[in-house]
């Protein structure tokens, strides 16, 4: 299973693997070549859709329960359907995505199905309150579920430090602390955000926040929000130095201290992660470009076993 493809009759990404109704459900980006060059910006992620996929087992069958939800159907969105997460709660499935809205903002939109694979349709306007990307939902076991996002670049989250849209927003001068991720709690119908916004802080080994020039530990993109035995690990991609790395803390909201890496640059500028437990097992959901030979905007999800090791860490296998 470790260093193969899951899925290669289409081009996957930033998955997001959930157990939903006994199976691991996938929710990734469908990557696609729609031919605009590279840039930093990340225009060349040029998505339209997505599939949703599930497995019975790791290393089994992969279905491709086809297309979930299409750019065209969601009304407010312009283009680049970038990295969703999905979310159960009360009976009912719920799809998360960003997208750039009609002015071109990044905003995440929100999408409800009866059922994990979808169809999934989406609400009229993007959730309130919400910017940027990489939308992370997380239900808490006590029932309270919470809302991720953010990434600097093209996802934009240097435009928004004040809390407001700034044009001209700029990433923080190295020696500042680095911006943090966004958390907020989401109403108990899982479309809205209740209560404020808040900037994550992630910490050093001496509780000092990371600074911006930390860029081999700094926040990029690609949250992941997971709990095991009441502590909260919060994973996530350093960007432009291509690494996973995790931190861990006490509460849902942060702080969360720095603990370390995940996965070393896998091929392609790119990495997005999620953790699942499965039948007593924990995996570590990626992406790779090496289905395509190495071009950044067309990857591939794969899956390797994970273990904890006494104190907690996580520790990648094979
Ligand atoms: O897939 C488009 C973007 O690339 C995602 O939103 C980021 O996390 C990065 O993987």
């Amino acid at each position: 299973m470790s260093g193969k493809p899951l899925i290669t009759h289409l081009y996957t990404a930033d998955p997001s693997a959930h157990q939903f109704e006994g199976r691991i459900y996938v929710y990734p980006s469908h990557d696609r070549d729609s031919g605009i060059p590279a840039n930093d910006l990340g225009d060349q992620y040029d998505m339209v859709d997505y599939h949703v996929f599930s497995l019975g087992a790791v290393g089994g069958e992969v279905t491709d329960h086809g297309v979930a939800l299409e750019l065209k159907d969601v009304p407010w969105a312009s283009k680049q359907l970038w990295a969703p997460d999905a979310a159960h709660k009360n009976g009912r499935y719920y799809l998360y995505f960003p997208a750039r809205d009609k002015q071109g903002i990044f905003r995440i939109g929100v999408a409800v199905s009866d059922r994990p694979a979808g169809p999934f349709k989406a609400e009229p306007e993007p959730i309130p309150g919400t910017y940027s990307i990489d939308p992370c939902s997380f239900v808490d076991a006590d029932g309270q579920a919470y809302l991720y996002f953010g990434g600097i670049w093209g996802g934009m989250l240097q435009k928004w430090r004040t809390g407001k849209f700034d044009p001209d927003g700029q990433e923080p001068a190295d020696h500042e602390p680095a911006i943090g991720p966004r958390v907020a709690l989401l109403s108990e119908d899982m479309k809205s955000l209740t209560g404020d916004v808040t900037e994550i802080q992630i910490l050093d080994e001496q509780g000092r926040p990371l600074r911006a020039g930390d860029h081999g530990r700094r926040y990029f993109e690609a949250p992941w929000m997971h709990q095991r035995n009441g502590v909260y690990y919060f994973s996530y991609s350093t960007g432009n130095t291509h690494y996973l790395v995790y931190a861990t803390g006490m509460n849902p909201r942060g702080p969360f201290t720095y603990r370390g890496r995940l996965l070393e640059p896998v091929l392609g500028w790119t990495t997005h992660h999620s953790f699942v437990e499965f039948e007593g097992r924990s995996y570590l959901f990626y992406h790779d470009a090496s289905l395509s030979g190495g071009v950044d905007h067309l990857r591939s999800v794969k899956v390797k076993e994970i273990a904890y090791d006494k104190d907690g860490r996580i520790r990648v296998l094979g």
